[in-house]
């Protein structure tokens, strides 16, 4: 596989653009590498700008639940944009989107629309700070909310891929109001909780954290969490921006019947345009300006592309059996990535969800971020650039989520799982 046509971009993206990309994870940085360009997709496939194919398993991280290009989306888009892209008004589709989001989710009477995940999840934040009169938040080691200043406290994804969980110019006073707690460690939260219980105004949390690659919350530990912010009278937020409508119709809301009293969301509603929102009980939402006090504003948060393209999303999801669907090929792929790991002796635990899954070369099963940092790396690095030969493109980092979409069918996913077989054969094993 040649890769010079995007050598050659990212020299010249370099000089102008910060790493040479617009967002960290894109650059190889913890995987080496030139970093694809990618030219076009369709489906379950990519095309990157030397014009090698790729079976596609970032799916943009997470938007592209129908696939890169459905039909419907870009008919949509085409559409509307036909007819105007933003007014500054309010319109139509905005209503039409509300009442998608509030009809499938537990608990989401009201929602406002911005434009990226880390708006909704600042702005939750500040309408649970005004709602309690409370400063502290409590996030989750591991756990990513966006590039808010007080999010950057022990932060995954990308920010963890670089090694950078707390970031430079976040004011020492703004990350001192953030407490981090381990993620699937209820009685961490507990003791946290007793001692500054009172100043807490709110626990975000990922119900389920597709940030450390794939974790799900233990038995008991979301409703766990919904006791303590009970009790202690500090407002539960779940930030659904990756895993809303995509691990289930209603999301997390719907699949643990534990009920947060906010959501964030993104991806998915915006079907591959920029688009985030939040949302939750009214008492709270009916803080936010112009109704109440709390401001929070955007040029084009509603924007009419952004809400065609969610909102096409959203409907094609209403198929029948669709998240079935998304679950069988899954746990299809689960199966023929344990398969072909256990096959060339490398040992591998996935944390899937749905169409969220993420294999670690583990021998004990992930469920923290300690023993997902405890994986190993150097033969995951190692993996994803056979992959990449393969033609299966991979998220570069051991900490991100690979996403499925309704095109990855059968025939796909035995592909991938071929793939992985001889990539497992090159890679090599972990020493005895
Ligand atoms: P954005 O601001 O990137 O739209 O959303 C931030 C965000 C908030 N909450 C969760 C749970 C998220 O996963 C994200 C963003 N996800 C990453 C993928 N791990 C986006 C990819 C990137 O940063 O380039």
């Amino acid at each position: 596989m040649k890769f010079d046509r995007s050598a050659e971009i990212f020299a010249a993206a370099k000089q102008l653009i910060p790493g040479g990309v617009n967002s960290p994870v894109r650059a190889y940085r913890s995987v080496g590498g030139t970093p694809v360009h990618m030219a076009r997709g369709n489906g379950a496939y990519v095309w990157d700008v030397d014009g090698n194919r790729y079976i596609d398993l970032v799916m943009s991280y997470g938007p592209l639940i129908l696939g890169h290009c459905d039909p419907r989306v870009v008919k949509a888009i085409q559409a509307t944009a036909a007819t105007g892209t933003c007014f500054g008004t309010p319109s139509q589709g905005e209503l039409d989107m509300a009442r998608e989001i509030t009809s499938r989710v537990p608990g989401c009477e009201m929602v406002r629309l911005v434009n990226s995940g880390t708006e909704a999840t600042m702005s939750a934040v500040r309408v649970a700070r005004a709602y309690t009169g409370r400063d502290v938040v409590l996030k989750f080691d591991g756990c990513y909310h966006g590039h808010g200043d007080s999010f950057l406290v022990k932060a995954g994804s990308g920010a963890l891929t670089n090694g950078a969980p707390d970031s430079p110019g976040v004011p020492g006073k703004l990350a001192g109001l953030t407490l981090v707690a381990r993620y699937n460690d209820l009685a961490h939260v507990a003791a946290l909780m007793d001692a500054h219980g009172p100043q807490v105004a709110c626990m975000i949390v990922e119900p389920v954290v597709g940030n450390i690659g794939l974790v799900r919350p233990n038995a008991g530990f979301l409703a766990g969490l919904r006791e303590l912010c009970t009790k202690h009278g500090a407002v539960l937020i779940y930030d659904e921006v990756m895993t809303g409508f995509r691990v289930a119709r209603g999301g997390c809301g719907e699949l643990f019947g534990v009920i947060p009293d906010l959501y964030t969301f993104g991806k998915v509603i915006g079907g591959g345009l920029p688009v985030g929102a939040y949302g939750g009980r009214r008492e709270l939402m009916s803080r936010v300006s112009p109704a109440g006090d709390v401001y929070q504003a955007g040029t084009l948060s509603g924007n009419p592309l952004s809400v065609a393209a969610g909102l096409a999303t959203l409907r094609a999801c209403d198929a029948p059996g669709f998240y079935a669907r998304l679950e069988q090929l899954g746990a299809r792929l689960q199966a023929g990535l344990e398969a072909a790991a256990a096959k060339h002796n490398v040992p591998l635990y996935v944390g899937r969800q749905g169409s969220m899954i993420c294999p670690y070369v583990s021998r004990v099963p992930v469920t923290t971020l300690d023993a997902a940092m405890a994986s190993d790396r150097a033969l995951w690095t190692r993996f994803f650039h056979a992959m990449l030969r393969e033609g299966v493109h991979l998220p570069p980092s051991p900490f991100e989520a690979w996403f499925l979409s309704s095109q990855h069918d059968e025939a796909v996913v035995d592909a991938i799982c071929a793939a992985a077989d001889r990539a497992f054969a090159t890679a090599g094993t972990l020493p005895a």
